[in-house]
């Protein structure tokens, strides 16, 4: 799992943080930054590569390196590391913390405001105090204030990325090692949140004792809470608290239908049972005054029961999906098993891990009609975005590679970058040359409203450009959707026949399922794209998925669940419309 990765990098970076504020010499400290990032980017996993004794094959892990990422990853601990922190004031290093916050100002604010703790650094930032420092001022303070507000709510919320393989994991383990009849994940988790507060598990059998002992000895917990053959409450890496719930089996569905809320569908559905006589909770659907019970134990007669179709997990949040169970209206939700395609994807001849081939065999592998290479544009210098010349160089590889993988068909694409004039990368000429264009925001993400929202419609009006990516830029915890006014972008997409994407890299998920909703009822094509940078990443497609579903789409809304004839006829008629 990726998170053993991330959590190796954090501690290489956390290494280098503590030398720098020593004083150490630049070239170590930096020895561990680069170690964490090419660590964090790796696609295998860390672990892996420890047991087969391979972990020096990671470019820039000496000796030195391989044997503390050994130790951390033997026995869960890092000496060397241990004695670093102590040398430190603790509140020093819990400064680190905050994104935006170097060593250097750490230091800083430490030394002149005797600032130890997030706390403290929270009040000293309120009152002012940290502008006058040397080198901060009011930017510097406003930003830093931000940031730690931001990290206040990530330390209590993991990402959809990182909580769903958690998941996954536990309840295989359960179903094999534990005496389980049922086991399955609900919470927020079940419904695709975002972000994910505490992990909700659910299970019976008829031993709960011997499932509590099991799940508790899992070795993913870190930490037992506590422990009782009703609820078992642990953590598992990075923090993630985990909750299980072991029912009887007659009340599994109640079970399963209660904590996979959302808490207001859930009130609205003991209204419903409310007004029949009924009594709606955690163990079942009973009548009121017999107390017999109505449900036959699985979830979707407690729905059934109530006069509605069962609600897919995603739609629970109250949201108008009570109305559509109850006259049969609800949404055919889109499906992984779908998508015919992913319309976004990197090779290395930008910034992507593997190659065109390799990227394209991935995704026929997948079970895939076609797959669009959108390799970055000039402009996009970081990530060595191809000019005019090279992407005609790609043209003819993808035109021979398509000879040879047929009837799976390699689109060449661009993610072009829209400038901050709103003028795109390419000339049309370029363009006419490709078999499908996608334009993105990477730069000038400042820009006020009434700009930003202008330089995104002059794009949306070339007719070459199919999809816009990523449309609101946000990073989910990390930076905030640019300020654009997307109810326009929607109508002229709409005017245009452009889709939007929904961006299933989990950090993104852009758009998120109340503006895929705005876009879908505007009559809006979504595109479902995993953006991936690597072979594996093709995998994100869930997330995206499970996102458009929150959106309520439909199959027919999504652009890359259209069969190849119809996908390039559908690119080929948007070209050459009015607009
Ligand atoms: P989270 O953990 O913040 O990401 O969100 P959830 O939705 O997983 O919330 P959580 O873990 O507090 O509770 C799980 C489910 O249990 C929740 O979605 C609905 C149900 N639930 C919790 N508290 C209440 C309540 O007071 N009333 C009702 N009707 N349901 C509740
Ligand atoms: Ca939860
Ligand atoms: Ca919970
Ligand atoms: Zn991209």
């Amino acid at each position: 799992m990726a998170t053993r990765n991330q959590e190796v990098a954090r501690l290489l970076e956390h290494i280098a943080d503590l030398l720098e504020i020593k004083g150490e010499q630049a070239f170590r400290v930096n020895a561990y930054r680069a170690a964490a990032r090419r660590i964090e980017g790796l696609q295998q996993d860390v672990e892996d590569l420890f047991l087969e004794h391979h972990l020096r094959t990671i470019p820039g892990v000496g000796e030195a390196l391989e044997q503390k990422i050994g130790e951390y990853l033997a026995t869960g601990q890092l000496e060397y590391y241990e004695r670093l922190k102590r040398e430190f004031p603790p509140g020093l290093v819990a400064l680190l913390a905050v994104p935006g916050l170097g060593p250097r100002k750490a230091r800083a604010i430490y030394d002149h405001l005797g600032v130890a703790n997030l706390e403290q650094l929270e009040r000293a930032l309120e009152e002012g105090r940290v502008r006058d420092l040397p080198g901060m001022g009011e930017k510097t303070e406003q930003n830093l204030l931000r940031e730690l507000h931001r990290l206040k709510q990530r330390t209590t919320r993991q990402s959809l990325g990182l909580a769903l393989p958690l998941a996954e994991d536990l309840v295989a383990l359960l179903a094999r090692q534990a005496p389980v009849e049922r086991v399955s994940y609900a919470g927020s988790l079940r419904r695709a949140r975002e972000t994910i507060g505490d992990l909700d598990l659910l299970a019976s059998g008829r031993d709960p004792e011997a499932i509590a002992e099991a799940f508790v000895g899992l070795p993913m917990v870190v930490e037992v809470l506590s422990r009782g053959p009703a609820r078992c409450s642990v953590l598992a890496p990075g923090g993630q608290q985990v909750d299980l719930r072991i029912v009887d089996r007659a009340s599994w569905g109640a079970a399963l239908q209660y904590f996979t809320g959302s808490k207001a569908h859930n009130v609205r559905l003991r209204e419903l049972a409310v007004r029949r006589g009924w009594k709606l909770n955690e163990y079942g659907l009973f009548d009121e005054q017999s107390g017999k019970r109505l449900d036959d134990g699985d979830e979707a007669s407690i729905y059934h029961c109530l006069g509605l179709s069962w609600i897919p997990p995603e739609l629970r949040e109250d949201e108008g999906e009570i109305e559509a169970a109850r006259v049969g209206a609800l949404p055919h939700l889109v499906e992984l098993a779908d998508i015919q395609g992913d319309l976004h994807t990197h090779t290395d001849w930008t910034d992507g891990a593997h190659s065109l081939e390799e990227m394209a065999e991935a995704a026929r592998a997948r079970g895939y009609a076609y797959l669009a290479v959108t390799d970055h544009s000039k402009s996009l210098g970081v990530a060595r975005g191809l000019n005019a010349a090279r992407l005609m160089e790609q043209r003819r590889l993808v035109d021979r590679l398509n000879h040879t993988l047929a009837p799976f068909r390699v689109l060449l694409g661009t993610e072009m970058d829209i400038k901050r004039d709103g003028g795109l990368d390419f000339d049309d000429a370029t363009l006419e040359r490709l078999d499908y264009v996608s334009a993105s925001i990477h730069s000038g993400m400042s820009q006020g409203e009434a700009q930003m929202t202008e330089r995104i419609l002059r794009a949306l009006r070339n007719p070459h450009v199919a999809v816009l990516n990523h449309p609101r830029g946000r990073l989910i915890q990390r930076r905030e959707a640019y300020e654009v006014d997307l109810e326009a972008v929607i109508r002229t997409a709409a005017a245009c026949g452009v889709a939007l994407e929904v961006n299933g890299q989990p950090n993104r998920l852009d758009l998120d399922g109340h503006w895929a909703r705005q876009a879908r009822e505007a009559g809006v094509r979504l595109a479902i794209n995993t953006d991936a940078h690597a072979t594996s990443q093709l995998e994100l497609m869930r997330y995206g998925v499970a996102t458009a579903r929150r959106g309520w789409v439909e199959r027919k809304d999504v652009l890359n669940a259209l069969p190849l004839d119809e996908l390039l006829a559908t690119l080929r008629r948007k070209r050459g419309a009015e607009c």
